[in-house]
């Protein structure tokens, strides 16, 4: 957008986001920022996402959509699962962490229900925003079919090998001189891909997971996939609904947090701030507290998660934190607590960053960029070292799975 008055060049808020905020304070002075900014920020809890679950029958659909909700099947909510043609109509699921998240159960394609012929009608292919196309031993042509239809209306598959683990354990069974694992794991996505090849769909990547071990194989990859794929507010809406625990889903979660930083620094610079005694500068410390929260939920840093986590170490709360040098738990995230930790965090350090921007409508005033670059360098440095501490304790988790499958 065009700069606006004294508001020469922008540079951490988005141009998009850039152009909101101008219009909610033309609009509606500084209520409507405060307003836009916090519905921006919830926006994510809002986004509806249909995701369809699809295959032939028996692939583990309905065990996958229970192993996202990590459920058993005969537990409320779960979906039914068995040995034989389960599903026999549409059922969807909400995800346990946002209920605008819905996982669609669909019947298993090339049944006497649901022929070949009727299935894209019958499943209203066209309803959903991306598939799962979910496949078991053979590669079959169901499959097939059912990822290039699904291309050439234009939306996206991910195609997913189930039941890995049951190749696994069946190779020193079945031969003489049993492969290693990746070279069964190989095996199976080099003949995936092949197979996808044949049908014009070269360039789609396979996942290999097993519903019963969603710790292992590819299980979190996908679902850091599935973010990256998302629009934006889409894909915020999938990263602060993971539970999962590896890497991947850490770092695409603090990757999303970081991009709400300055829209809540902005806030902060343009409305609601409170002068800070002492510190010569305003920091609006309950969008910073209610930041700070979130934050701790999403890195499983609630004082609830690091119980849960310390159980399933077999180590005590205060030993984990000791061990691992975790410095979050300490923060307190009421408005008394942020302003002990801006008086922590040396202001100056904030004041004196080379960044040199000025921020819409609020021209170059030293006291909105000043809180702006405050609320900002604050918000940066309890990410990273959340996302620190989660990263520690993942590796912790990561050595005691070793541990407990090596014994
Ligand atoms: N070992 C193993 N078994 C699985 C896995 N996924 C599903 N199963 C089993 O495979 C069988 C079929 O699973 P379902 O989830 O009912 O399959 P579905 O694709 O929903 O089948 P329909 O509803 O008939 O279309 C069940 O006995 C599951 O327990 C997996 O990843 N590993
Ligand atoms: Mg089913």
């Amino acid at each position: 957008m065009a700069a606006g008055p004294g508001s020469a060049e922008i540079s951490n808020v988005p141009a998009y986001e850039e152009e909101h905020f101008v219009t909610a304070f033309t609009d509606h002075g500084i209520a409507g920022v405060q307003k836009y900014v916090s519905e921006r920020l919830d926006a994510w809890r809002h986004i509806p996402l249909d995701i369809a679950v699809t295959g032939k029958t028996g692939a583990g659909k309905s065990t996958y959509i229970n192993a996202i909700r990590q459920l058993k099947v005969g537990q409320e909510g779960a979906a039914y699962t068995d040995v034989k043609e389960a599903t026999k109509e549409i059922r969807s699921y909400k995800h346990p962490s946002n209920k605008n998240i819905v996982f669609w159960d669909l019947p298993g394609v090339g049944t006497d229900n649901f022929k070949r012929e009727n299935y894209l009608d019958q499943v209203n292919l066209k309803k959903y925003d991306f598939f799962i196309i979910l496949s078991s031993e053979r590669f079959s042509e169901d499959d097939g079919w059912l990822a290039t239809e699904i291309k050439q209306m234009g939306k996206r598959f991910y195609f997913v090998r189930t039941k890995v683990q049951i190749d696994i354990v069946n190779e020193p069974l079945s031969r003489e001189t049993p492969r290693q694992r990746e070279e069964i794991l190989d095996t199976i996505r080099n003949d995936c891909k092949e197979n996808l090849k044949k049908h014009e769909l070269s360039d789609s990547d396979v996942y290999l997971i097993d519903n019963f071990i969603p710790d292992d194989f590819d299980f979190d990859n996908l679902q850091a996939k599935i973010i990256k794929d998302a629009p934006q507010l889409k894909r915020e809406a999938i990263a602060f609904s993971l539970s999962g625990r590896t890497d991947e889903i850490i770092l695409q979660k603090k990757i999303e947090l970081e991009k709400r930083i300055p829209i809540i620094a902005f806030a902060s610079a343009v409305a609601g701030a409170v002068p800070l005694p002492g510190l010569g500068t305003s920091v609006d410390v309950g969008l910073l507290g209610q930041e700070t929260r979130l934050y701790k939920k999403q890195f499983g840093l609630t004082d609830e998660a690091i119980k849960k986590s310390a159980q399933i170490l077999g180590m005590r709360e205060e030993e984990l934190k000791q061990k691992l040098d975790l410095k979050t738990f300490l923060l307190n995230c009421t408005t008394k607590g942020m302003i002990v930790l801006l008086r922590e965090i040396a202001i100056e350090e904030a004041a004196a960053e080379a960044v040199k921007f000025v921020i819409p409508i609020i021209g170059s005033a030293v006291s909105g960029v000043l809180s702006y670059k405050t609320t900002s360098y604050c918000l940066r440095n309890i990410l990273e070292e959340m996302y620190q501490d989660s990263v520690k304790i993942n590796k912790k988790f990561s050595t005691h799975l070793a541990q407990a499958t090596a014994v």
